[in-house]
């Protein structure tokens, strides 16, 4: 019988978590890593554990973090995974200008220090282990042309994108180097009712639905004027699989080919919710960052032809499902502060 055992870092994620959800749907044995926090940070994996107590597939978690080589070797030895995806990254692009020698140490040195325990385990045991890394669009910055393809060169304009090139690279060398399956996704944009609410797609949706509901007046951003091809996070970590299932690794571009203004995401939510966005929305200069990422658009023909992969969920349809699912967190939450309990809320 096959085995089919992935490890995930990054597993608490917004793709970390659709990730988990699709292995496990594919009958994967799905272990993941987690940072130990004073509070919890499994909330996206909920549902997992809801799943367990019904019968589903476990899914299990480990304590480690990827500025730690050593407990990654531990962890590898005793899960003796077929298929490892490095989604754990310091992911804020604009945090990354606040803590760049951080970010290089996790999502740069974190990936290299993955790629040692890896070779390590797999000569010891002999086992042939698939890696996948989770490239970003971020690595085109300044781009030099439009669409970006696998073929397009790099000029990062961040901390946050350096650190990936970086991991890219070293990703790409070990698979010259030492023969591994490693593969790298360079995934645009992706978002989802799961999404972090301090990205920009995100903290819209939230604000407009808040905004929508009373529980707050103003929207704060900086640069609306940013170009983004944004899609679904479903559908991306189905990419991610597909490039593991094919028998040589390679490098490909996840995107829906189409790009849209900050400015045209707000209109359309605020549209949903009956509201003007030009009414609520502050440009506030404290967003904006010290070298931007003005337009990223994709060219996924590579990952389209030879994966059979496409996206499934349009723009409009994106923006629906995060308003919708955002409308009923207000929901509660004015639930909640009509019976007088205190909630907090991160709006960066
Ligand atoms: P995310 O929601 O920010 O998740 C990042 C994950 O990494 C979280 O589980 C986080 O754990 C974990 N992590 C952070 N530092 C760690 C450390 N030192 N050791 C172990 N785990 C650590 O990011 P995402 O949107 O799911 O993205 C997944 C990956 O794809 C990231 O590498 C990101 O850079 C990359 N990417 C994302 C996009 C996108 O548009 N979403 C596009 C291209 C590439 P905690 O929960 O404890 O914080
Ligand atoms: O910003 C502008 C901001 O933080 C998008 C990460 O997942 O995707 C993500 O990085 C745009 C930028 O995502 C606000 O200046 C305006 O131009 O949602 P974001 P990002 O920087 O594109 C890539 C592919 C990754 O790999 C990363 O991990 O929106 N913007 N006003 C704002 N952005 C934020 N966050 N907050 C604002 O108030």
């Amino acid at each position: 019988m096959v085995r089919n055992i992935a490890l995930i870092t990054g597993v608490t994620g917004q793709d970390g978590s659709y990730l988990a959800d699709l292995l496990l749907s594919k009958g994967y044995e799905v272990h993941g890593v987690v940072r130990r926090s004073s509070s919890f940070n499994t909330r996206r994996l909920e549902h997992l554990y809801h799943d367990r107590h019904a019968g589903g597939r476990p899914l299990t978690l480990h304590y480690g973090d990827v500025a730690d080589g050593n407990c990654l070797a531990r962890i590898i030895r005793e899960v003796r995974p077929t298929e490892i995806y490095n989604l754990a990254a310091q992911s804020h692009v604009r945090v990354s200008f606040d803590q760049p020698t951080y970010t290089a140490d996790v999502t740069a040195l974190g990936t290299l220090r993955l790629l040692e325990a890896l070779r390590d385990v797999q000569d010891a045991c002999g086992d042939t282990i698939r890696f996948y890394q989770a490239s970003s669009s971020e690595m085109y910055g300044k781009v030099v042309e439009i669409p970006q393809k696998e073929t397009t060169p790099f000029h990062p304009r961040s901390p946050y994108g350096v650190a990936k090139t970086y991991a890219h690279w070293i990703t790409v060398n070990y698979r010259e180097s030492y023969g591994l399956h490693a593969s790298c996704g360079i995934l645009f944009n992706h978002e989802s009712p799961r999404r972090g609410e301090t990205f920009v797609t995100r903290k819209i949706t939230r604000a407009a639905t808040r905004i929508k509901l009373g529980l707050q007046d103003t929207l704060f951003l900086g640069n609306i004027d940013a170009k983004r091809d944004w899609g679904f996070a479903g559908d991306y970590v189905e990419a991610m699989w597909l490039m593991l299932q094919q028998e040589e690794p390679d490098d490909y571009v996840v995107s829906t080919d189409e790009t849209h203004t900050v400015r045209e995401f707000c209109e359309k939510t605020f549209a949903q919710v009956g509201l003007d966005c030009d009414d609520f929305i502050k440009i506030d200069p404290r967003y904006f960052r010290p070298a931007e990422v003005d337009l990223l658009l994709g060219d996924s023909t590579k990952a389209r032809t030879k994966l059979g992969w496409k996206p499934r969920v349009s723009f409009n349809q994106l923006v629906e499902m995060m308003v919708e699912s955002d409308l009923v967190l207000a929901e509660q939450e004015k639930l909640l502060r009509g019976e007088g309990h205190a909630m907090v809320l991160v709006n960066d």
